[in-house]
Parts: structure tokens; C-alpha cells; sequence
């Protein structure tokens, strides 16, 4: 008779409009079955340290229990949960060219792609920071000047760099690192979906393969099953 692998016992905990949203969709594709503990961001936009501290001591998320061991950093919980449970979502051990490509873009999407991405929002909050009245009209318009200048001298270019080298990478390529989904593909949705709609220049008519890229991957089943429990869970679609 088989061996059969135990149902593991997994529960995600799940911050709204984060990369959770990873780890959703994965879960997912795999059938695994999972307890979901969603968690909402504060007022300033962080997690609430009473709960994320007490989870992990760097309180990001996701953060994943998987069989009682506590994991975080999206990058690890996917490839542990496919080595585990989903070896389809990996390319072919034996191809190497698929599986440098698949482990490249594991540490690509956090490493290079996103940071980035979150600058933009941090200097966006720059721009925007509440001001006492009597300042706004001389410092206003100091921080406008500072954050545009981070943006066009370092930004901008960074972000193009990354976009024109994906778009590259999908010239004649379906999927990023193999012929079918992988973890990869899981890995670099989320910045490329959150940059959507909200990078300056980041367009179908400039980057066609990467927007055709992102509307594959959204018609997946699996993919609107999590965009449909994150819209219920946070009243918007991922
Ligand atoms: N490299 C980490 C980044 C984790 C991270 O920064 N998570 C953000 C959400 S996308 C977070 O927890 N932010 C809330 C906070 O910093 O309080 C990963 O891939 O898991």
C-alpha cells in the first residue's frame, strides 16, 4: 500500500493588503486545507505589535504554523510548503536552467524587485505628512521637492530596470520560470500586481508581456478562489 504524507496542521495568519496574499493563493493551488487568522492593519498602516510580536519576533507577515513551527519570510513558507506538499509547483529538478531560474526569482522578488517599491510608499508618506498649519506653506513644499527628486533620480530608474528586464523574461515565456506555475510565479505576483495601476509608467502599451503576464495568472482558479476570500475579508478584491 502507498505511504500517505499526514495532513499537516497549518494556519496563516493573514495581514490585509500584504504579501499574505502570497501565501492564500498558494494554499490554494496546493488543496491544502489551512486556518486563517486575518489580521488588520493599524491606523498607521503597521501590523498591531501586541499580535505580531507575540507570533514572530520581527511581527512582518505572513507568518505560517506549519505542524506547530512557526515560519515567516513568504519566500521560505513557499518553497518549504512545495518541497512538502506541491512538488508541481517547481520546475523539474533536472532542468537546470528552469530550477536556477525558479530559485532566482525566489530571492529576485524580495531582494531586488520590491524594495524598490516600498521606498515609493515611503516617500509618498514623505510628501503627504501632516504639518502644523503654520508650517505647511514653507516646508510643503520642501518635501514635495525631496521626494520628487528620490523618485526621478533613483526610483524611476530602478523600477524600469526591473520592469524592462521582466518584461524580457516574458518575450516568449507563459510562465516565469518554467512551462507551468511555479512558486516563482506565486513569488513575484504580488509586487507586480501592487505596482499595477500604481507606478507612474508602469503601462500595458510600455510593458505588454508583464500586464498579459498578470491576467494569465488572475483567470487561475485558484487565484480568484484567494482574491475572492481576501475581497471578503477586507471589502476589496487583492
Ligand atoms: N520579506 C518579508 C517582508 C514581510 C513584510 O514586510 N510584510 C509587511 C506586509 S507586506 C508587514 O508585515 N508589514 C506590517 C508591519 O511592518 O507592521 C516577506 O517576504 O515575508
Amino acid at each position: 500500500m502507498a505511504a500517505t504524507t499526514p495532513t499537516p496542521n497549518i494556519k496563516l495568519y493573514w495581514l490585509n493588503r500584504s504579501r499574505s496574499q502570497r501565501i492564500l493563493w498558494l494554499l490554494e493551488e496546493l488543496r491544502l486545507p489551512y486556518e486563517l487568522t486575518p489580521i488588520a492593519r493599524g491606523r498607521n498602516q503597521l501590523a498591531p505589535t501586541e499580535i505580531s510580536k507575540e507570533l514572530h519576533p520581527l511581527g512582518k507577515f505572513p507568518i505560517l504554523s506549519l505542524n506547530d513551527q512557526v515560519l515567516a519570510e513568504s519566500g521560505l513558507i513557499v518553497e518549504t510548503l512545495i518541497e512538502r506538499y506541491g512538488k508541481d509547483l517547481e520546475p523539474e529538478r533536472s532542468d537546470e536552467q528552469e530550477w536556477l531560474r525558479y530559485r532566482y526569482y525566489m530571492h529576485y522578488a524580495e531582494g531586488s524587485f520590491t524594495p524598490p517599491l516600498v521606498m515609493r510608499l515611503v516617500v509618498d508618506g514623505i510628501r503627504k505628512s501632516p504639518l502644523p498649519w503654520f508650517m505647511e506653506w514653507v516646508l510643503r513644499p520642501v518635501l514635495k521637492n525631496i521626494a520628487s527628486k528620490v523618485e526621478t533620480s533613483y526610483l524611476q530608474p530602478q523600477d524600469q530596470t526591473n520592469f524592462s528586464f521582466v518584461e524580457s523574461q516574458l518575450q516568449d515565456r507563459t510562465y516565469l520560470a518554467a512551462e507551468k506555475l511555479t512558486g516563482a510565479d506565486i513569488m513575484m505576483s504580488f509586487p507586480l500586481l501592487a505596482a499595477r495601476g500604481r507606478v507612474p509608467g508602469f503601462t500595458k502599451e510600455l510593458y505588454p508581456n508583464i500586464h498579459a503576464y498578470l491576467e494569465r495568472l488572475e483567470q487561475r482558479g485558484m487565484f480568484i478562489k484567494a482574491a475572492k476570500l481576501t475581497g471578503d475579508l477586507e471589502g476589496e478584491p487583492l
